[in-house]
């Protein structure tokens, strides 16, 4: 069986890798439609040596699409994704629109697989940050139990679309020439102010919201919360955004509930967990960087450490592809998911 398939969004950095990913592991697709804003529709762009026009988005591009993979921004999920729906394709959506819906699954197939089933026509993929970091932790939850998470995140630009890694390009290249530079996007588009990413750290990732914590950080929090069905779990963010084009990084301090566990407690129930590798070895310097975890799929774990004054206290760096675990691979293993189980 082949599906009918809809990429909305098809030109931006997510888009772009969904295509990239649904060719390399051979998706079933019958046909695979393309469709954008107005603005990019005409483009051609190549799948499977065939070159498909880039059309733009309407309520009726959707007729006999199965499965609509959205990554346009939260308001075209808004308009059109009830329109795929209506229309009697499953939405997998990477936009923050329905995350929190509570008659939508938020997804991480590694954590919560079976959430997929009580679909209502559209799955939400959730943040980036959120992903790496739920499935680094789902095995500490399964084998020990978490009361508490404390994140830290250093996180590249790529997550804030193509325009953000042009910035931080340019910008590279005006300051190594002793040029002024052109700041115009980050840390986010359309605020008032904007601060220079290269050669930077900018603690702001998304708006601010009334509690002082920035968007991205709330959707750290609730969205784990709401994966990893604990509602319990304290969790706390800050998210920071580095001069790195791709993977996030993130420092993670947990505390579990069993008592006396050691470093190798740890290591034993991330070995063997689904899409975690543990590259953890101080002696001989081993540990995951951003440059090694692109392009893969995998979250990559390193320098476990026992807090040394609390004794269910371990800190862990976990990190991962933005863009691949972050987004296009999550949301194609959800598409996949859906159909080998016959959720559709
Ligand atoms: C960033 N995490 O790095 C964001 C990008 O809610 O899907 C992902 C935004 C989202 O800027």
């Amino acid at each position: 069986v082949a599906y009918n398939v809809a990429v909305v969004g098809a030109t931006g950095a997510v888009g772009e890798k969904i295509i990239e990913i649904l060719e390399r592991k051979k998706f079933p697709v019958n046909e695979l439609k393309l469709l954008s804003s107005e603005r990019s529709a005409g483009k051609k762009v190549s799948f499977n040596s065939k070159q498909i026009t880039v059309e733009k988005a309407t309520p009726e591009s959707f007729e006999g699409v199965d499965i609509a993979l959205f990554s346009a921004g939260g308001s075209v999920s808004k308009q059109l994704a009830p329109e795929a729906v209506k229309r009697g394709a499953v939405v997998i959506d990477n936009t923050s629109a329905f995350r929190m819906d509570e008659n939508v699954p938020l997804v991480v197939p590694e954590v919560n697989e079976a959430d997929i089933k009580q679909h209502n026509g559209i799955i939400a993929n959730p943040n980036c940050s959120t992903i790496q970091m739920v499935t680094a932790l789902k095995p500490i939850q399964d084998a020990f139990g978490l009361s508490r998470i404390i994140v830290s995140t250093y996180q590249a630009v790529s997550g804030a679309g193509t325009q953000a890694s042009k910035e931080l390009e340019n910008q590279t290249r005006q300051y190594l020439d002793n040029q002024e530079m052109t700041t115009e996007l980050l840390p986010v588009k359309g605020e008032e102010k904007h601060y220079p990413i290269a050669f930077n750290a900018i603690p702001q990732i998304d708006v601010f919201q009334e509690n002082g914590y920035t968007f991205e950080e709330m959707k750290m929090i609730n969205e784990t919360k709401k994966i990893m069905h604990a509602p319990n779990i304290s969790v706390a963010a800050t998210c920071v955004r580095l001069p790195l084009f791709t993977s996030h990084a993130e420092s993670v301090y947990v505390e579990v509930e069993k008592e006396g566990l050691t470093v190798t407690d740890l290591w034993k129930v991330l070995v063997g967990a689904e899409g975690v590798v543990l590259e953890d070895d101080p002696g001989s310097q081993l540990y995951p960087t951003p440059m090694s975890a692109t392009n893969k799929e995998d979250v990559f774990v390193g320098r476990v450490r026992r807090d040394l004054d609390k004794g269910n206290g371990f800190h862990l760096w976990v990190v991962s592809d933005n863009l691949v675990k972050g987004a296009a691979w999550n949301t194609v293993q959800i598409a996949d998911r859906l159909i080998q189980n016959n959720w559709l």
